[in-house]
């Protein structure tokens, strides 16, 4: 028999972001983000889809966390929306009703023992300040930090654990570089100044928490993309470290008090604006490091890519996303991250798998691929954890189906499945799968 064995105190927690699940994108004073007018723009999001009703997490959140805690779930990683709080963007002027929805909302979870792990940002800028530049300004990341006080003064005392921003690769390319994601920019200059802003806005914000006296941890989500090369080739090798350094270094190395990679620097030549002072405020010292991890690429040199690398095909199994099924790259990646932050805690703050499994005659969903993807995932955490990483922590993505981004509802991620008509949630297998491990059963 294989077992599952994780310390005691690791944390198991699920995971879903604000514009993914609320909906109620009209109500309790939340203005336009830069998703609610992306999702206007035809044939930005499939099927012209929002997230102005989504799961309506909204008004249904007491179910959610009663759920969660069902299946003894210990943290839920919610994310708060910038609109919900100060929906003039940079205005100062607080939106008591917004407030008032996450402090129920993390009330109801202590009720339940969950941990309320907030993540400040996640995608949802005010369109106000996009309409001002966005990221590719760093009044943005004043601005963010101004957002950030206010969250601390008014869940400071109640979160748990604190994630400033969210993925700041997809935030600074998908959103800048490649238009993929609001606001649906191809400039990459204009990506490349959002990329600093970003970890400016990080940086402000940590600040920021540190002078308001606050204890919880806190720290950052990245979706390290750290491909391997696709043969032995010298070229192909030094493709995957252009790769690591373009779309993941220039997120965490400056973090980490390493400054930006010098291939980026002096070889790509890339014009960061950097500002006197801004790697000191950049550089402010972390709790913990959130690692969202779906999937690995192989990558060789290619004479026609932008910086000269280009990914290759995969034979593994894939998810709805047509994401490769690699658990090692999820050894190889946090073994490398360990090394390169001295050992501060991680959190897996996202692992999950797309893929659209309905409720059968009995209303049961045998999502057993997701099983098996969660499971190997599962194996090498419990590894590496024997090895000395000091992982502490996972959350699966996603606590329930919802909106994903540019693919609309086509790709299902949760754990819980919802039907998007009469908003009902049915717990998937996975969802027990996850119950029997956390509480020490992981046994198959
Ligand atoms: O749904 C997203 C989430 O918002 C950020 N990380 C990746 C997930 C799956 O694409």
């Amino acid at each position: 028999m294989h077992k599952l064995d994780f310390p005691k105190d690791f944390l198991w927690g699920t995971a879903t972001a604000s514009y993914q699940v609320e909906g109620a994108a009209h109500e309790g004073g939340r203005s336009d983000s830069i998703w609610d007018i992306f999702s206007r723009k035809p044939g930005a999001v499939y099927g012209g889809e929002n997230g102005e009703i989504a799961c309506d997490q909204y008004h249904r959140y007491k179910e959610d966390i009663a759920l969660m805690a069902e299946l003894g779930f210990k943290s839920y990683r919610f994310s708060i929306a910038w609109p919900r709080i100060i929906p003039g963007g940079d205005d100062g002027k607080v939106n008591k009703e917004g407030v008032a929805f996450y402090k129920d909302l993390i009330k109801e979870l202590h009720a339940y023992n969950i941990k309320a792990t907030a993540t400040i940002y996640h995608w949802d800028l005010p369109q106000s300040l996009e309409d001002k530049g966005g990221w590719a300004e760093r009044r943005t990341a004043e601005a963010f930090a101004e957002y950030a006080k206010v969250c601390f003064a008014e869940f400071g005392d109640t979160v748990d654990q604190w994630i400033t921003i969210n993925e700041p690769f997809c935030v600074a390319y998908l959103g800048y570089a490649f238009g993929v994601h609001a606001p649906g920019i191809c400039d990459i200059g204009k990506a490349v100044r959002a990329v600093h802003h970003v970890n400016l806005a990080h940086g402000l914000a940590v600040k920021a928490y540190r002078a308001a006296g606050l204890k919880a941890p806190i720290g950052i989500t990245w979706n390290p993309n750290t491909p391997r090369p696709a043969t032995d080739r010298e070229a192909d090798k030094q493709a995957a470290l252009v790769a690591r350094a373009v779309e993941t270094e220039v997120f965490m190395l400056p973090i980490l008090g390493k400054g930006y990679p010098d291939l980026v620097l002096k070889e790509l030549k890339l014009p960061v604006p950097i500002q006197d002072g801004d790697l000191d405020s950049i550089s402010q010292k972390i709790d913990f490091i959130g690692v969202n991890y779906y999937n690995e690429q192989p990558v060789a040199f290619d004479p026609n890519g932008q910086f000269k690398y280009g990914a290759k095909p995969s034979w593994q199994n894939t998810s709805d996303m047509g994401w490769p099924t690699v658990p090692g790259g999820l050894a190889r990646q946090l073994l490398w991250i360990s090394g390169i932050s001295g050992g501060l805690p991680i959190y897996i703050t996202e692992n999950g798998f797309a893929s659209d499994d309905k409720p059968d005659e009995n209303g049961r969903v045998h999502d057993i691929e997701r099983i098996k993807y969660v499971r190997r995932h599962l194996e090498v955490c419990a590894g590496l954890i024997k090895q000395g990483v000091n992982l502490k922590g996972y959350y699966a993505w996603s606590f329930m189906d919802n909106f994903e981004w540019a693919y609309g509802y086509t790709r299902r991620f949760g754990i819980v499945h919802v039907d998007y008509v009469t908003q009902k949630r049915t717990p998937k297998d996975s969802a027990y799968f996850f119950r029997d491990v956390i509480a020490g059963f992981g046994e198959w």
